[in-house]
This record gives C-alpha cells, structure tokens and sequence, in this order.
C-alpha cells in the first residue's frame, strides 16, 4: 500500500512539466520518498473544488486510478482522464455516461453538462462528505461518551468539534443542509461504513459514523503515518456488526466481572468486618484500595492460588527466607498455567514494584526482552508484556516517555506492549486539569505512533472489544498499543481518605453511580442472557471459592516469600540437590586464552572490511601488549567478557556510546570506512558455540535504560549484563532504579540481581561536572555494620559478599578489574556490582597488569598491599595510606618524589564494600608503629571517607587515630578552576605523606 503524502501537493501544486527529478532539485530539503504518482497533474491540481480537505481524498483517489484506474467510480474516471488530457480547470468533470456512447456523443454531453451548474455542485457535496467522514475519523473521539460519571463528557460539550455533526444545523459546515440527508453518497475506499454497500445515503453515513466513532469507544489514530495501520484500524472499529458477542462470550464476561468484583468485596471494610480478614488487616496496616486491584491481577488473571495470598495477610506467620519483605501488594508473581480457551500452557509473571509509579516499566521491558532473547524470540511472537498504569502517573512521570522512546529500538525493542491505563479521572486527590497540560493522559504515547482507544469502562463490551483489538494490533504490527479505560474511583485513595473534601460532585455522583457488574447483569438478563438465578448462583459459588480458600490459608504455618518471585531461577541455587558451596573459584586464565582473546581483540575478524588508520594504530597496540604479556583497561575487559563468553554465558554491555567507549578507548563494534552500516564485533567472533555478545549504545537516559537493563539481569543469572553511564554523575537520573530496585531489591523481593553498574569517576580538573559519580552515596545505604568486627572464617570473603546488599569496587588495575567481571559470574549466587571506573587511567602508562596477575590461581584482589621498600622493614614504616582508586597513582608518584618509599606504606582497598575488615586488620598489625590515615581526592564530606573511617577504627578496635588527608568539605564535587584544583591536590598529597601537613580529625 503506498502512502499518503500530502504535504507536497498542498504546500506547492506543481506544473505538468515539472519531473520529480526538477521538483526535489528545487526543493532539496524536501521529500525524500516523492514519487511522480503522488503529484497531481497541473489542471487536477487547478480545479476551483481542491481546497482544505478535499484534496486529500482527491489524492487518495487519484493514486488509486493511477493504480487501476476501474478502482474509482467512472465519474472520478473520466474526470482525471479529462483533467490529465489538459481540460481547463472547472470543466473535467462529467458525469459518467452510459454504456455503448460514443465518442462523439460524449463530446455533446460534455457540453452538455458543462452547462449546468449543478455538475460542480454535485461534485463538492461528494467531497463534504468525504471530508465529513475524515473528521469523524479524526475527531469522533472528542465527542465519543467515554466517562461513565458524565463529567468530562460535560466538559467537552464546550469543545465539540465544528465539522462533526451534533445536529442538522452543522451540516452547513460543509455546504450541506437537510435536504441533503437522503441523498446517496458513493464511500471513499478509506471508510468502511458501509460494510458491502459501496454507496450510502448522508443519513446512514452520518449514523453509521456516530456508531463507529461517538459510543463509548474513543479511538485516536490518525496520527498514525503508515496508511495501512490506518485502514486496518478503521475496518476494525467501522464495519457495521463487528461488535457484536456470542452469548457464551457474554456469560464468561460476566462470570469474570463476578470474581473480580467480589474478591474486591472480600477483601474491603464492610464485608471483612464479619471476617477474620479485617483484623488481619488492621494490624498488617493499610492495605490501599488501588492495590488490592494488583491482589485481583494476581487472584484472577495470573490465577495465584487464593490461600496463598490471604495468608500473606496473617502476620503471626513466620517468615521462612531472609529479608525485610516488602507489603504483600507489591511482591511479584510466576506463575504456569493452562489456558482453557487454547488448551495450551501460558506463563504468565507480574513483575515486584516499589511504590514509585511507573519506575517499573523499563524494567518489565528489559525482562520481556530478556524472555525474548533466551527463547530465540526474534520478532516477539512468543513472550510480550503488558504494562498497567495510573492516570495521572502515566501523563506526569517522565519514564513512561522514556520507556515509549526504547520500544523501537533495536536493542531495546519488546515489539510491541499493550499499555491499560486506568483512567479514574483522579490522581489521589488532584483532578486531571491540575495534573497534566495535554487533553487526554495517554497524549505521551503519540510520540510513537501507537494507536489510543479510550473507552467507557462502564461499558464491558466495549472493554472487551478495544482489548481484542489492542491484542491483535500488538500480533499484527508489533508495535505498542494503549487502552484508556475511563472510568471513576469508587472510594478514596485509601480508606483513610474522605473524597469528598476535594471531589464533592464527582463523589456525590459517584454514590449515585450503580456497580458496573450490576449494570451489566441488568443488561444480560433484559437481554434473556442469563437469569437473576443464574447471576446470583455465580455470586454465591465464588463467593464459597473465597471462604474455603480463607479456611485453608489458615493451615499455612510458614510464610514463603520465595513464592512470591517474579522470576525463579530454577538450578542456579543447588547443585546435585544441595544449596552450592559458598566459594568462588579462581577468576584467573590460562595463558593459551589470554593470548586468544588478546588476538581477537586486536584483529578484524572478517574479510574485506576496511577499519580507520586511527583504529588500526589502536589495535596494534593492543597486539603488542599482548606480545609482552600485558593488558591496559580495555584489554583486562575484553579478556573478562571473551572468556566468560566461551563459558556460555551471555554478556550484554548498555549504555550511551558505549560500543566504542565515551573515552574512545573499547572499540567494541568496527565500522567499515566504505560500506555504510556495516559493522563488524570482534567479540562475537571469538569461540565456537560462544555464547553472544551485545553491545548497544542506548537512548540518552539513564533511568530508563538502567530500568531496562536491571530487568534484562532478572530474567537470567547466566548473564553479565552491565550498564555504564557516560559520566558517573549522570546515574543520579536513574535514582529511583537504585534506590528502589538496586540496592533494596534482595531485601523487599528476595530476588537476587547481578546488574553490574560501570561509573566513570575521578577528580580530573574537568570542573563540578563530569566528576564524582558519588561513592558516598553508595556506600551509605550499604548494610554492613560499620561498628562491629566480624567472625573471620575460611569462607569469610565469599559469606560477607553474600550477606551484603551490593558490592562496591574502585579497581587501581585492569586485572583486578578483569577479577572482578569475572568474579561475578562465578559467585554462587547474584549481587549488584558498583564499579567506579577510571578515565586518565585508561591510558596511564603504569595503569596496566601483566598476564601473570590474571592466570590459573589468581583472584580479585579486595586491598592490595604494598609490596614495596617498605615491606622489608615494616617496624620503621612511619605511616600507612590506605586509599582507593587513581589517587593511588598520584600519591605513589608524590611518595617517590619525596623520597618515602621506605617510610610510608600505600594500601589500596579495592573492594570499599563489603568492607575487608580481615585484609585492613593484616595491614595494621603489619606496621606496628605506623600512623594510619585514610586518603582521598575527593571533597571531606564526600568519597569514601565517613564510610571508612568508622570502619578502619573498628579493625583496630579504636585504638589509634585515622587521620584524614583529602579536599576540604564543599558542596559542588569538584571546583571548576584547573589551578585550584592542582593546588588541592598537591596539599593534600602533601598532608598524606607528612605528620606535619595534618589537616583533618582523628
Ligand atoms: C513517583 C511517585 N510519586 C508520588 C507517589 C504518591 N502517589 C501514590 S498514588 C498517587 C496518585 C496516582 O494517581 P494515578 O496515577 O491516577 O493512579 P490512581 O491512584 O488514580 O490509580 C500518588 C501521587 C508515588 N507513589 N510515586
Ligand atoms: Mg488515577
């Protein structure tokens, strides 16, 4: 199907003469895909009637009769035949002549009909007509009854379009008038009204638009530029009786409006009274309105089983896995079962969400796309998501922009989400015109082009209908799709509100308003559907559902949150039946496959493919660091992914401009100089039967891709799936996902998560920006304690790793930083990874590591001592630095420069948590007489320090002071002056290695 383009007839009717060559010489920055058929001829383009919106269907049918010429009615025939032979404007029309004329008749009629002037006029009242059903196409929905209450409906009245006809006086609009209703109008090939019938009288047209357009169903689509998505929705919403249900399917619609709404009832104030329930209730605190719509999600879609989720409400229960848990509303759920209808299994899983709305959707993204990925899903026909969401938050948080933003994106695309946005006309308390600047809340999702049906919620035909829409929309096209159900909140926020404080009218109406499932049975049994027998049999039988699961829930005698989990790794916890060891093997390398991946990381891999000079140098480079046994930072990465990757485990690396690295130093993906698009990743060409490589540059956000990419780790522990920011800083953008699902998901959701998060930090004269990516933030909302020294046992590494929150690295080598990739997948079990990583170091000279550090028997090195002059004699060491990071580089050079090497010892912590109170303890008692101070360059009250501190006094059970040499407290991460910032640094370098050039407390 070709494409409507009707900007360039409109903007510039263009002469005969004129060739598409010609016109877009003219018109460079125009259209890139005119073609010669979507331009009129000059005399088409001339005649007087081709104005405003007629033209566009003159154009429509223009490209259809120069497709085939016998698809238009033979009037439009031979009006273009006439208007392309050269006729003057306003004389080639004719009306079509009868079978067996001929030519030289025709030439009589012609003048003939020229002479009466109703021939234009009949011509103009075809194309009112057209354009009267475009308008309806396009703004049916301002009119269409959406809002059960009648209010917003009421205030649209003010708003009614002027070219959709709410009476017969509006028919002037287009030069029509009431005797123009029963005439017979032929139907332009973009409406389906008419069902069979090609030709309608106005009368029927306009009814059978109201039908399709101004019920309680509101589709917005017209938008949408691809013509065929167009017509495909319009046959669906347009053709006369598509709406219509079997009486079975009406009696299951009911049936289902039975259970939800009566488990809604079992659970709410007036019938708990009489129930256990209730007390539970009170003393499990407040269990929201809204959310108990996610406990009938779980009850009654994904079908969890009802004992289980009613004992979660007892809490003299006791709680049998570790971790805080989170309210019951908010744990996730996975769940197989058959479908009855298809006979066939479904899994179905509701993903664990913290209260902050929306910030769930990137992550339910990223874990369909990771579904997706390890069941071969290439075009999303086995695994799709559905996100569910609040009115006001839909319209007023930024994510669901974001989230709209990866739907079509390569790396990132789902093909496809169906979004329900359950429009209550309300936001706890603010009204919608309060809450958001755009008419309807869903206005976000039209930056993608997804089709909108808003629908009347207290209409469930209508429901059902839009949803078996949205479903085949989302199979059809893959593309996303949204459901605005409009319908009202029948309580307050939660059952402490009173509504009526802020919503007196929609409340006094609301308590007028009769129970949708009441209406509904009304309906079915006027209908003869069902009978009030039947309707109350089905109350009763599930209400008896609801009471005997009740009883059983009491026989639970333990809480399983491990029930509860959105995505269960079956056999990454034991091995051979057993919980797995708590160890980790060594991270370390054969030489052979240091050497290999070293090759291919230096190398282009496939024939023909011209990389630039710049890069060749690049990779010879690397070739020769590999010749002596050395890696630099994105080597020591390149040997951590290439020989996870020959393990089988998938490797996945996100983020902006990451495939060639924001400091131009990884070179992930090669581009071929002479072929566009074409590109080449060593990485993937690395083992027989490797697993894959991904690399992908992102969109520019971070919370929606960080979200996204914290779902991809969900679905698998078999993944290294890592997100790096351009800048450390810029991670502050994603907060929510740290807070909410990084650092406390373990503990609320007893899901385990290995996201790696990459951090580009370092105070390097660059200004405020660009700077701290805040490792005093991290570090604060660990959970280790910072007061207490814990048992040392043989496992004691590997235990503390599992018992903390996340891990926290700064690495001062690329071996170590290879250590610590690899260390995360061989772990027995799954943590987050912080890791704040370098940027001058990436091309320090010294900043590298030899094979040796990296073979067989090797590990991530958690502090690293010196193994200097000082080592030889530990009693006259002076003091020890323990610090982190690229300061270490800096203080090594002053160390030597002052001539100390022998006096001052230099600790590295690598990993600052878990903090390695064992390894900081071996340093202390290694120099006796040693003065110990804690270095940093960052700002006092930033960095490192207020989380090490307190700890190093622990080791040493207060003992001695810790001193502190590092910049000034400040409130800005680093001053924007170069010189400034030289001479911070060269004081409290100074401060570090002399007793003298304290400056700090103990
Ligand atoms: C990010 C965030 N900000 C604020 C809140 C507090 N809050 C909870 S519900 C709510 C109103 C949500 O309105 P809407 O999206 O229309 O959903 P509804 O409650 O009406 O279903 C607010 C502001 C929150 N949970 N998350
Ligand atoms: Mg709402």
């Amino acid at each position: 199907m070709h494409r409507l383009r009707t900007c360039a007839f409109k903007l510039r009717p263009l002469t005969a003469l004129q060739t598409v060559q010609n016109y877009s010489q003219k018109q460079s920055a125009a259209p890139r895909t005119f073609s010669p058929v979507r331009c009129y001829s000059a005399p088409v383009a001339a005649e007087p009637f081709l104005s405003g919106t007629s033209s566009n269907y003159v154009e429509e049918m223009y490209y259809a009769w120069l497709e085939n010429p016998k698809s238009v009615h033979k009037s439009w025939d031979i009006f273009f035949r006439n208007a392309n032979a050269g006729a003057p404007p306003g004389t080639a029309y004719q009306s079509p002549l009868p079978l067996g004329t001929s030519l030289s008749t025709m030439a009589q009629v012609q003048s003939m009909m020229h002479a009466q002037p109703n021939v234009e006029k009949l011509v103009e009242d075809h194309l009112a007509v057209q354009s009267l059903i475009r308008a309806y196409q396009i703004r049916g929905h301002h009119v269409a009854q959406l809002d059960p209450l009648g209010i917003m409906d009421a205030d649209l009245d003010s708003s009614v379009p002027a070219d959709i006809i709410t009476s017969s006086d509006k028919l002037g609009f287009y030069g029509l008038d009431e005797s123009d209703l029963d005439k017979v109008f032929r139907l332009p090939t973009t409406t389906f009204i008419g069902g069979k019938e090609t030709a309608l009288p106005l009368r029927e047209i306009i009814r059978r638009l109201e039908m399709a357009y101004c019920q309680h169903i509101g589709v917005e689509f017209m938008f949408i530029n691809d013509l065929e998505q167009c017509q495909w929705i319009r046959e669906k919403f347009e053709t006369p009786g598509l709406m219509q249900f079997s009486l079975e399917e009406k009696r299951t619609l009911l049936a289902r409006m039975v259970r939800s709404t009566r488990y809604q009832i079992f659970f709410s104030i007036p019938y708990c009274l009489e129930h256990t329930t209730a007390v539970t209730k009170k003393e499990s605190g407040n269990v929201l309105y809204k959310d108990l719509g996610r406990l009938n999600v779980l009850a009654n879609v994904i079908r969890k089983e009802l004992e289980q989720i009613f004992c979660q409400f007892d809490s003299k229960l006791e709680a049998a896995d570790e971790g805080s848990g989170d309210v019951k509303y908010h744990l996730g759920m996975y769940h197989r079962r058959i479908n009855r209808v298809t006979n066939r299994n479904i899994t179905l899983s509701l993903v664990a969400n913290p209260s902050h709305l929306e910030a769930v959707d990137p992550v339910v993204q990223g874990k369909t796309k990771a579904e997706q990925f390890y069941c071969g899903d290439v075009d999303g026909k086995r695994v799709m998501s559905i996100l569910l969401h609040g009115d006001a938050a839909f319209a007023g948080q930024g994510i669901v922009y974001e989230t709209f933003h990866l739907s079509d994106l390569p790396s990132y695309t789902t093909h496809g989400t169906i979004h329900v946005v359950v429009n209550n006309q309300i936001g706890f308390t603010t009204d919608p015109r309060m809450a958001r600047s755009s008419p309807y809340p869903t206005d976000v999702a039209r930056v993608v082009n997804a089709p909108i049906f808003h629908v009347n919620a207290d209409d469930p035909e209508a429901v059902m209908y839009v949803c078996n829409v949205a479903a085949e929309w989302r199979s059809t096209f893959h593309k996303d799709v949204v459901v605005d159900l409009v319908c009202y909140r029948r309580n307050g926020h939660n059952e402490m509100d009173e509504p009526m404080f802020t919503q007196p009218l929609m409340y006094k109406q609301i308590k007028k308003q009769k129970p949708v499932l009441l209406k509904y049975a009304e309906k079915l049994m006027s209908e003869g559907a069902v009978t009030q027998q039947e309707y109350e049999e089905e109350i009763s039988k599930y209400d008896k559902i609801c009471e005997e699961a009740y009883t059983r829930s009491k026989d639970e005698k333990i809480l399983h949150i491990k029930h509860w989990l959105d995505s269960p790794w079956p056999g990454f916890f034991t091995l051979d039946g057993q919980p797995k060891s708590m160890t980790c093997p060594s991270t370390g390398l054969s030489e052979e496959e240091l050497n290999h991946i070293g090759e291919v990381a230096s190398s282009v891999p496939v024939e023909d493919f011209t990389i630039h000079g710049g890069l060749k140098r690049i990779l010879k480079g690397r070739g020769d660091m590999v010749k002596d046994r050395t890696v630099d930072w994105a080597l020591g990465e390149y040997m951590a992914f290439g020989s996870l990757l020959k393990e089988g485990i998938h490797v996945r690396l996100s983020g902006q401009d990451v495939e060639r690295g924001t400091f131009s130093h990884r070179h992930h993906v090669l581009h071929d100089q002479n072929v566009d698009k074409r590109t080449c990743i060593p990485m993937n060409h690395m083992w027989p039967n490797q697993a894959p490589y991904t690399v992908c540059n992102s969109s520019l956000s971070e919370y929606g891709v960080l979200g996204f990419e914290l779902g991809f780790a969900m679905a698998s522990p078999n993944a290294l799936v890592l997100w790096e920011a351009q800048f450390a800083d810029f991670y502050n953008t994603a907060q929510a996902i740290i807070d909410q699902f990084i650092c406390a998901g373990q503990a609320k959701w007893v899901r385990q998560n290995g996201i790696v998060l990459l951090l580009p930090h370092g105070l390097e004269g660059m200004g405020p920006e660009h700077s701290s990516g805040r490792p005093e933030r991290f570090l604060q909302m660990c959970n280790d304690d910072s007061d207490v020294f814990p048992k040392i046992t043989d496992d004691f590494a590997v235990r503390q790793l599992y018992d903390c929150n996340w891990i926290v690295v700064n690495c001062s080598t690329p071996a170590n930083y290879f250590h610590v990739l690899r260390r995360q997948i061989l772990l027995p079990f799954r943590k987050p990874l912080i890791i704040f990583t370098p940027k001058s170091l990436l091309r320090h000279p010294e900043a590298k590591s030899s094979f040796d550090d990296m073979l067989p028997g090797t590990h991530f090195q958690r502090l690293i001592p010196d193994d200097g002059p000082v080592i030889k004699n530990p009693e006259g060491v002076q003091r020890i630095v323990f610090c982190t990071g690229k300061v270490y580089y800096e203080l090594t050079r002053e160390r030597k420069a002052q001539g100390k090497e022998d006096k001052v010892a230099i600790s590295r912590i690598e990993q600052l948590s878990p903090f390695p109170f064992d390894l900081v303890k071996q340093e202390v008692d290694k120099y006796p007489n040693a003065e110990l101070v804690w270095c940093q360059e960052e700002h006092k009250n930033q960095g490192y320090y207020d989380y090490v501190k307190p700890r190093i006094r622990t080791t040493i059970n207060r003992a001695r002071p810790v001193w502190y040499a590092g910049r000034d407290p400040a409130a800005a991460p680093a001053t924007g002056n170069k010189n400034t910032h030289l001479q911070e640094m060269k004081r409290f370098l100074d401060a570090a290695l002399n007793t003298d050039a304290f400056k700090g407390l103990s």
